[in-house]
């Protein structure tokens, strides 16, 4: 099962890297560079997918993606619309820091029996938008607001919530390509309260900034416009794959 594996790699590394993807903004040359190097780097999985609907066939660049990388590659959809046979596993998303019905269920029962008639594995996700940054085009498509980084005791609710639902997943999602990633302090008082494995993502653009998110007890961390942006995978997975710690 794909979320058993991706869960198992975040307590063998301590944090696990995840890269995305997006097709529309990858060409297929460029997503087997990507791809080769998440191999190389030992990446942990690759996020497919956009927020955004897309514009164009997305399956050359699942080829290459496939081509040249043996992990796994689930997709990270923006609607029902997205969902697809040919990935491990789809990040089942719920939107819980908005409160859209559509976002919170209703995309979900339009997907849900798509994915289970093509037998696609759903990792239960709760997504939560947070920061100052108006939350990107997530929330510009979606029509909600994210939750402000303070007080950080509604972020932490929220988790919590996400947990108590059997979530298995919670996504702390600052928006793809923002000016700057969750604050490290925010995301270790959601860690330390918040008994669900954390997915940290957006905005974070050098590796200092990722090994401070995985050290405050991301368990997850993505990244995607800096490779678009040409920069190389490798620096950022070691930075998050934290150091084992030294017997004494
Ligand atoms: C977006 O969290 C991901 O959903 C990645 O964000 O593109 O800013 O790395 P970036």
């Amino acid at each position: 099962m794909t979320a058993r594996k991706l869960l198992d790699a975040a307590e063998r590394r301590g944090c696990a890297h995840l890269v995305l993807v997006d097709p529309d903004r990858t060409t297929a040359p460029r997503a087997a560079e990507l791809a080769r190097e998440c191999e190389a780097a030992g990446a942990d999985g690759i996020l497919f997918g956009s927020s955004t609907p897309l514009e164009n066939d997305p399956a050359p660049v699942m080829r290459a993606l496939r081509e040249n990388y043996r992990g796994p590659i689930v997709l990270f959809p923006g609607s029902a619309e997205q969902v697809r046979a040919d990935v491990d596993a789809v990040l089942f998303l719920s939107l819980l820091s908005g409160r859209d019905p559509r976002y919170l269920i209703e995309e979900q029962v339009a997907a849900a029996p798509r994915l289970l008639a093509a037998g696609v594995e759903a990792i239960p996700t709760a997504y939560l938008l947070v920061g100052s940054d108006e939350g990107g085009s997530v929330a510009l498509v979606t029509g909600t607001r994210p939750l402000p980084i303070e007080p950080a005791s509604d972020v932490v609710a929220h988790a919590q919530a996400a947990a108590c639902l059997g979530f298995t997943l919670a996504y702390l999602e600052a928006g793809s390509g923002a000016s700057a990633p969750l604050p490290a302090s925010l995301v270790r008082r959601v860690a330390d309260a918040a008994p669900i494995a954390l997915v940290v993502g957006g905005g974070i653009r050098t590796p200092d900034q990722a090994a401070a998110l995985a050290a405050a007890g991301a368990r997850f961390l993505v990244t995607g416009t800096v490779h678009e942006e040409g920069l190389a995978v490798r620096p950022f997975t070691e930075a998050i794959h934290l150091p084992a710690p030294v017997l004494s």
